[in-house]
């Protein structure tokens, strides 16, 4: 017998063996999980209750130079939960409440023209002080200043066109998070990793 039939007739039998370890093992990683939150809820400590949720926006620049993936990817990789998305239109309305710093800065209104170009994407990300973690991703206000490794730093060149918003402190956040979501968008999950992102401690 060559080789190759060897191996073809035993193809079967080692998919199996493989498919019944995964199984098996993931099996006994949901019990484990469904174990441990189902003992956190009764001590009044479900997991990821701790967690903050912050504000990002994806402006329009960030929308017309295709880098919606790799924006979402680097918080997907950071650890951070989507816990809502949806694209929307701006309008000077939102905008003058959003930057009310700034209103009266001469480059506010260049600001609503970028902004409001296209519909941005506007995304709550929940984690372990994720204001912080997501804010020191994003880097300084203007892009060329960002250091590398951050997403400003890394895919911008422009203080205006700078990528990303992203909330400022816990406070700020929470009011952005109303300003943008109805509640019935923000949703309430956990990730399968959420232990290989978190120790018990952390939780
Ligand atoms: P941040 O986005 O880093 O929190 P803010 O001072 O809150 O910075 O400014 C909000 C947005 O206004 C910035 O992200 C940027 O798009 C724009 N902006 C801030 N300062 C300038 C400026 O000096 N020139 C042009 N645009 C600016
Ligand atoms: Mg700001």
């Amino acid at each position: 017998m060559c080789i190759n039939t060897a191996l073809y007739r035993r193809m079967p039998r080692t998919l199996t063996c493989i498919s019944h370890y995964l199984n098996t093992d993931f099996f006994v990683f949901c019990s484990k999980m469904a174990n441990f939150e189902s003992k956190s809820k009764k001590k009044g400590t479900f997991p990821g209750s701790n967690m903050e949720q912050t504000l990002v926006i994806l402006k329009p620049s960030t929308i017309r130079r295709f880098l919606v993936g790799d924006v979402l990817t680097r918080f997907q990789h950071k650890g951070l939960i989507i816990s809502g998305i949806k694209m929307m239109q701006l309008d000077e309305t939102i905008l003058r409440e959003h930057y009310a710093h700034l209103v009266d800065r001469p480059f506010f209104p260049d600001l609503v023209e970028s902004m409001t170009a296209t519909p941005v994407i506007v995304v709550c990300l929940k984690g372990k002080d994720a204001v912080a973690v997501v804010r020191a991703m994003t880097g300084s206000t203007n892009s060329r200043n960002a250091a590398p490794g951050t997403i400003r730093g890394d895919f911008g060149m422009s203080g205006q066109e700078n990528i990303v918003h992203a909330s400022d402190s816990p406070e700020n956040a929470a009011v952005e998070i109303k300003r943008f979501f109805h509640p019935d968008e923000i949703f309430d999950y956990l990730p399968c990793a959420l232990r290989l992102l978190y120790a018990p401690d952390e939780l």
